[in-house]
């Protein structure tokens, strides 16, 4: 996790919350082009595979597919909608400062653009990440709670030392999360969604495990960043995942302290599964982040 001084050589004007300027006009066309090619990459793969809340939420912000969107324009157009702000940081930034943004209806967007030889897979959550991945689904009134409840119950969590218990839930809904609904099983987790091989492993794959969401199950279960996920875990609803966070955390977290943490791959007797796919996926293929 870069610290401010890092960020600061390359970002001078750098703020004490790693906001950054988004210096719009200084995109150059080539960092243009990589957004319009992978944008029309996922939004071919994604008809029928993204949630119909994902797709609303791309139409209604109107996100431009041929460049990358002015953050200070998408805000206006976000805030008018569930009061969230998209605002540009180099990277990732350190926890706390991650949550005091997620508490306040401040999403906090990486400004950069993937390399051309990163197209398939990036470690840092790049522009395309986190705008085409996870700012469509804050325009959704209840998800848009839901990440707001998040950053607050973050920040309990990090004076409570309980921060891996909470990344969990973190990962397996809003990064990699799947809804079961009229439509079908489909995805909201945008790690998944701005993933071009993901996107179809995800759903379709015979291999990984696909289990009923429960809160304490997944804040059990450790997760693998450098790879598809062996587990992915299956909402019915967004309300669903917005009820969680009126628990006990304090009780949860003692809860937790207690008992076993899962690999990723562990199924158990007490799981609910959903379903194993229909498609043998060729191995080795890449996530993007
Ligand atoms: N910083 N910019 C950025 N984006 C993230 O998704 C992010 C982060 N810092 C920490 C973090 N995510 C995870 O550790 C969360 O689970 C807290
Ligand atoms: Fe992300």
């Amino acid at each position: 996790m870069p610290a401010l001084e890092t960020y600061r050589v390359q970002w001078p004007e750098i703020r004490a919350d790693f906001t950054v300027d988004q210096k719009w006009d200084s995109y150059l066309p080539a960092e243009h082009d990589r957004w319009r090619g992978l944008f029309e990459r996922q939004r071919k793969l994604l008809d029928g595979r993204a949630c119909k809340e994902f797709v609303d939420g791309l139409r209604q912000l109107e996100i431009d597919p041929g460049q990358i969107p002015d953050f200070s324009r998408l805000s206006d157009a976000l805030s008018r909608l569930t009061r969230w702000s998209v605002v540009p940081v180099p990277g990732l930034v350190p926890d706390d400062v991650f949550f005091d943004h997620l508490a306040n209806r401040r999403f906090p967007a990486g400004c950069f653009i993937r390399r051309a030889d990163q197209l398939d897979y990036i470690e840092e959550p790049d522009v395309f990440h986190d705008v085409f991945g996870h700012v469509p689904m804050l325009a959704h009134p209840v998800f848009a709670d839901y990440l707001e409840a998040y950053g607050k119950g973050g920040r309990r969590a990090l004076a409570l030392n309980k921060l891996p218990n909470l990344a969990r839930l973190y990962w397996y809904t809003v990064e990699f999360g799947l809804i079961q609904n009229a439509e079908g099983l489909r995805i909201y987790g945008s790690g998944i969604v701005s993933s071009a091989t993901e996107s179809i492993y995800a759903l379709e794959s015979t291999s990984p495990n696909r289990l009923h969401f429960d809160l304490e199950r997944v804040m059990r279960t450790k997760y693998r960043i450098d790879d598809f996920q062996e587990t992915y875990f299956v909402v019915t609803s967004f309300d669903e995942l917005f009820e969680t966070t009126y628990q006990d955390f304090a009780g949860l977290y003692e809860r937790l302290s207690r008992g076993p943490a899962y690999e990723p791959g562990t199924v158990l007797p007490t799981d609910r599964i959903h379903n194993k796919g229909d498609r043998h996926y060729v191995a080795g293929s890449h996530a993007a982040v």
